[in-house]
């Protein structure tokens, strides 16, 4: 009669550990997995296209463990995150948030592509977006729109891992 709830107990712990993979939960009570994200040097540089934009921002991450960007949404309009690899831009579906480091979005590399906007994003307004985790709790930001030709003075030149244009 002893070893059944054993058995039981262990079956149960199982299916949990496996559930846990899945990940699309974002409010499940579980801690954070160690990520500490904040988000700077967000901007729109002004679109001459008035349903399309790019946009950019620097996630900081000061915790132990990495996180994923797996979507941005907007009220404005469609979000999408694209890199660019030899030139050439992609969609993806996730871009990881290292430990203590950054992911960095700038011109030529990562960045949102706003499509179906309603309106044209004009200077000096700014659109919000909400940027959604694998783990961490989403982060709303509001990127201001710049002149064309604006470019963040943050440091970007030394972000990691991406050398050589
Ligand atoms: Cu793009």
């Amino acid at each position: 009669m002893r070893g059944r709830p054993v058995l039981a107990a262990v079956a149960v712990i199982g299916a949990l550990a496996l559930s846990g993979c899945g990940g699309s939960d974002s409010d499940s009570d579980s801690p954070a997995a160690g990520a500490e994200l904040s988000v700077g040097a967000a901007y729109i540089p002004q679109p001459v296209s008035d349903s399309m934009a790019a946009g950019f921002l620097t996630i900081t991450n000061k915790g132990d463990a990495a996180d994923e960007l797996t979507s941005v949404t907007s009220e404005a309009g469609d979000v999408t995150v694209h890199e660019t690899v030899d030139g050439t831009m992609k969609q993806v579906e996730r871009l990881e948030v290292p430990a203590h480091g950054q992911l960095v979005f700038k011109s030529g590399g990562n960045h949102l592509m706003f499509e179906k906007l309603k309106q044209q994003p004009k200077r000096g307004q700014s659109v919000a977006v909400e940027l959604h985790f694998a783990h961490s709790d989403p982060v709303t930001v509001k990127l201001p729109v710049k002149a064309a030709t604006y470019q963040p003075t943050t440091g970007h030149s030394e972000h990691s891992g991406h050398s050589g244009h």
